[in-house]
């Protein structure tokens, strides 16, 4: 097949890609618009490149014609959580998609590789719209922590480096950080409430703060000047006090001043 056939076959996987990513994106955006602790943590995509669909064709001894549907990880989207039990939640945000369709499952958490990976697959099919009109295509997303992704990362370079034959003292070193891994995984999520406490808190503080400096900046725009420098002292006065509650009261009573004057913040 000619590089511009490629291309074109190739087209609709990265319009694919560029959907979910800001799909996913947009859960997480949600959660924390919410005040809420969101599972995802980053999101991001890659079309396979097209040496490494050649390799895999020939690997997996799959014909052009069978390409499209025998491969399904032409495009690929990777969510990374902070914590093993996000990847549950985000499995279930994907199962009650409408627009997600699973229809393969592995689960590389609770029957770890023998090389040592670890990571939840999914494959889902996917529809977008092209100017040739509507098709369906496989996705794979891939849900791990971020120590998961840090052992596949480090692993992945050296199958590369290695052509997939990595000698055995290095296998066994490998091995032995994946179990490094599962211990700073299980560590992890033991102090997992703690860590979301904070989170949550910082989250609902940002939020609240944008809030109050987008009001500010709206009354700047058709309150009195000096009326509104008084409102920004009394701003900093009370985020000095490092106090949720009272940011929290001052932002109430800003949204009625600004409402008095239809500034309200709209971002
Ligand atoms: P790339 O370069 O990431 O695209 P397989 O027959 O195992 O090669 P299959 O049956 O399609 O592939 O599915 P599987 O096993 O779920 O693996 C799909 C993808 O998972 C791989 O794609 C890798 O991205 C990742 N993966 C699977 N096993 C390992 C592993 O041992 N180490 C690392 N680092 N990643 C792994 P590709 O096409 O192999 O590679």
């Amino acid at each position: 097949m000619d590089i511009q056939l490629w291309r074109e076959m190739l087209a609709p996987y990265q319009l694919a890609i560029d959907e979910l990513l800001v799909k996913f994106r947009h859960m997480k955006e949600q959660h924390e618009i919410q005040d809420m602790y969101s599972p995802i943590e980053f999101v991001d995509g890659r079309l396979k490149s097209i040496a490494s669909i050649l390799d895999k064709m020939q690997r997996k001894d799959v014909s052009m014609n069978d390409l499209q549907e025998k491969i399904e990880d032409i495009a690929g989207i990777r969510i990374t959580c902070q914590f093993v039990e996000d990847i549950d939640r985000v499995v279930q945000l994907i199962r009650n998609r409408r627009d997600m369709k699973i229809t393969l499952e592995k689960d590389y958490i609770s029957n770890k590789k023998d090389s040592g990976y670890q990571s939840y697959h999914i494959i889902i099919q996917y529809t977008v719209e092209t100017i040739h009109g509507q098709m369906t295509l496989p996705v794979e997303i891939q849900i791990r922590t971020m120590a998961m992704n840090f052992w596949a990362t480090v692993e992945h370079s050296l199958q590369y480096k290695y052509k997939g034959s990595i000698p055995s003292h290095i296998q066994q070193k490998l091995s032995d950080a994946s179990a490094a891994i599962d211990d700073i995984d299980h560590a992890m999520s033991e102090v997992r409430d703690e860590i979301l406490d904070a989170q949550i808190y910082h989250i609902r503080k940002d939020n609240v703060v944008k809030s109050i400096l987008n009001n500010i900046q709206n009354l700047f725009k058709v309150a009195n000047r000096r009326e509104v420098i008084k409102i920004q002292e009394e701003f900093y006065k009370v985020y000095e006090t490092e106090d949720l509650t009272q940011l929290q009261h001052f932002a109430k009573q800003l949204d009625i001043i600004s409402e008095g004057y239809h500034a309200q913040a709209l971002e």
